[in-house]
């Protein structure tokens, strides 16, 4: 067993693409994650930090769960005009996913995200520190400064099969975050008193394209608007479920938010469609 600590954070682990974060957590012991390109770790502020197991042996530890948040789910709701009070009744803490398809009809982000601004927005950026953890998917992409570097053409996607292309990054430059919240608001359905999460995750990339199915261990719930393009979900339950719950599949069109327990739910993606597809999205407490 290799250890660390926060303080730190130097493994011996050969060529292990790593980025590490501290951040704040309502459980006070947590102050930050580790993520390799095949897993991601909390640190520990009294302990130290184990290494991580592999994503296949990682998941046979997650929690069990009831199965009665996914029995009777016959398929995930699609709502407008959501209240806060029926949010957190029906679906913030009871990993009961749902679609709000009116959430973001104010957002400026759905004409302004878009490859040419986000490469923009980081290649003027003065931080050295472009992204948090980085998702590159299927692609040869090792950092989103490469990923901002690609062809013109490839990047701009005219609906040939000019090398396909699907990424996903965290943003940890707070100048980044700040122009990227200029054109997105709190989801109005969030309770006041839920705590946002400073981190913005977004995924980028062309039809066809999408994450391969895995299950999160971030600890809390999360949201994702679907500022350009059209995204499908394909949700399964935790495997001791299997027997009282079905799979599910769903459309996330442009202008929606899903709002989904990646912790529980089982989950990959495909990008359909024409466009690319653009999402923004953060946990929340
Ligand atoms: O948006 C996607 O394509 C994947 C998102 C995802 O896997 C996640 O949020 O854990």
């Amino acid at each position: 067993m290799i250890k660390g600590t926060i303080e730190n954070t130097e493994f011996k682990w050969g060529d292990i693409d790593k980025e590490c974060q501290k951040e704040q957590s309502s459980n006070a012991d947590i102050v930050g994650t580790c993520n390799y390109s095949w897993i991601n770790i909390k640190w520990n502020r009294n302990a130290d930090c184990l290494l991580p197991l592999p994503d296949s042996l990682n998941n046979g530890f997650v929690a069990q769960q009831s199965c009665n948040f996914c029995s009777n789910l016959t398929t995930i709701d699609r709502v407008e005009k959501l209240s806060s009070k029926e949010f957190v009744v029906k679906y913030a803490y009871t990993k009961v996913p749902v679609i709000i398809t009116d959430a973001m009809i104010n957002w400026t982000a759905r004409h302004i995200y878009s490859y040419n601004y986000f490469k923009q927005l980081y290649i003027d950026s003065p931080s050295n520190r472009m992204n948090c953890q980085f998702f590159p998917y299927k692609t040869e992409f090792r950092s989103l400064k490469q990923v901002f570097h690609m062809n013109p053409q490839r990047a701009a996607w005219n609906g040939s099969n000019l090398n396909p292309w699907y990424i996903g990054w965290s943003n940890c430059d707070y100048r980044v975050a700040n122009e990227l919240r200029r054109h997105y608001q709190k989801p109005y359905f969030l309770p006041n008193d839920s705590e946002p999460i400073r981190t913005d995750w977004i995924f980028m990339g062309t039809p066809n394209n999408g994450a391969h199915m895995h299950i999160d261990h971030v600890g809390r719930p999360s949201w994702q608007a679907q500022v350009r393009g059209h995204k499908r979900w394909f949700l399964q339950p935790p495997p001791e479920c299997y027997q009282n719950c079905i799979d599910h599949i769903v459309d996330v069109n442009h202008g929606d938010i899903i709002v989904l327990d990646t912790n529980v739910w089982y989950h990959s993606t495909l990008i359909i469609g024409n466009d690319i597809s653009i999402t923004i999205g953060a946990e929340y407490d």
